[in-house]
């Protein structure tokens, strides 16, 4: 017998954050004995009067929306980070350590359609949103004492967002977040050793490879990585190196927009619901230094496995082992692949 990737249990590598991944094929025949419940029907009003990201509502803090047309961003009214922050370190023993961080946090209205998300927008109005993220990587890059510029979704209640209203969120901190240090070292000592890009290599395999290509345009190659743990994990990745979305020029933020769209509309024609993930963005970071490995990517994170109910839990063996998966990400990407580009919900 030889071995072989789609009936074997093996591991794989992920040469971005050096750690391993389970993967069991085999285990796809099992009996299913787990939790299957229906989820609610969905269906929401364009404008909601209870929704604090709707506008002209007021949000929790008594503060107002304007009569917002495309985007809308404020400052999280409950940051995590905050910048006033007091420098300072706390270090009694070498075992205890901890450092002040100083940031802010901002919230990101898509739209002001409270009934739409990513999957339901047009590649034009997600177009707005690319725009809004690079002004707000601008902006927050150049206030004091901001190290990384992270743009990030929450998508749906099963990853805990707090609205369905279309919205993202951005944090910014001193310090690198602790993927970002990951993949920060990985792609330096590759860009050292080959003097290329991580990403591009990777991108060029997989181009000639084909298997685990979802969605491939003029500017952006959306695939299952080779490493993912999720049953669904995607990346989205620039075809040229650039650093962070700011340096996309015209017609590579379209293609983006395009990407975007054509991903999630897979996501949810995949069980017939609004997909939930979390997702963000991977660029440089802002503070001084040399970024220039930096190959600026997103990662999309959907919990869901089965249905549109049963989501995989990263529990058990995965929590005090290796994160472990059945399904093969051939598989996942082959499924998704041959979904319908159009959302069911606007399909004739
Ligand atoms: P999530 O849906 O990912 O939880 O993001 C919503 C954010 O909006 C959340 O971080 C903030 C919460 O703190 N928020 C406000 O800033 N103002 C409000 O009126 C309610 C929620
Ligand atoms: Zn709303």
């Amino acid at each position: 017998m030889t071995f072989s990737l789609s009936d074997h249990p093996h591991r794989r590598f992920n040469p971005l954050t050096r750690e391993w991944v389970l993967v069991s094929p085999h285990r796809t025949k099992r009996p299913w004995q787990g939790q299957i419940e229906t989820p609610p029907a969905e269906t929401r009003p364009e404008y909601d009067p209870e929704c604090y990201l709707c506008p002209n509502n007021v949000r929790a803090n008594g503060e107002r929306n304007p009569n917002y047309t495309s985007t809308y961003v404020f400052t999280n009214d409950f940051p995590a980070l905050l910048p006033d922050t007091p420098e300072g370190g706390y270090a009694p023993h070498p075992l205890l350590r901890a450092e002040s961080e100083r940031g802010t946090a901002r919230v990101v209205c898509f739209s002001p359609r409270h009934d739409l998300t990513l999957a339901e927008m047009q590649p034009a109005a997600i177009r707005l949103v690319v725009d809004e993220w690079c002004r707000q990587y601008e902006e927050l890059a150049a206030m004091p004492h901001i190290g990384y510029v992270l743009v990030f979704e929450n998508r749906g209640a099963m990853m805990g967002a707090s609205n369905p209203h279309p919205h993202g969120q951005i944090w910014a901190s001193e310090h690198l977040p602790q993927q970002i240090l990951l993949e920060d070292a990985s792609q330096r000592e590759y860009w050292q050793i080959h003097g290329r890009s991580l990403l591009a290599d990777y991108l060029e395999v997989e181009l000639e490879r084909g298997e685990r290509l979802i969605h491939v345009n003029e500017h952006f190659v959306v695939l299952v990585p080779f490493w993912a743990v999720w049953p669904f994990e995607t990346m989205l990745i620039s075809r040229r190196h650039v650093s962070a979305m700011t340096e996309l020029d015209d017609s590579e933020r379209d293609s983006l927009a395009d990407a975007l769209h054509a991903l999630t509309v897979r996501y949810d024609n995949l069980f017939r619901i609004s997909f939930p993930y979390s997702a963000g963005f991977h660029v440089r970071p802002t503070m001084a230094g040399d970024w220039t490995h930096w190959h600026f990517h997103a990662h999309f994170y959907p919990p869901l496995l089965r249905s549109a109910t049963v989501r995989k839990f990263l529990v058990g063996y995965e929590m005090l082992g290796t994160p472990q998966r059945d399904i093969t990400p051939e598989q996942a990407a082959e499924r998704l692949r041959s979904l319908p580009s159009v959302h069911y919900k606007h399909a004739t």
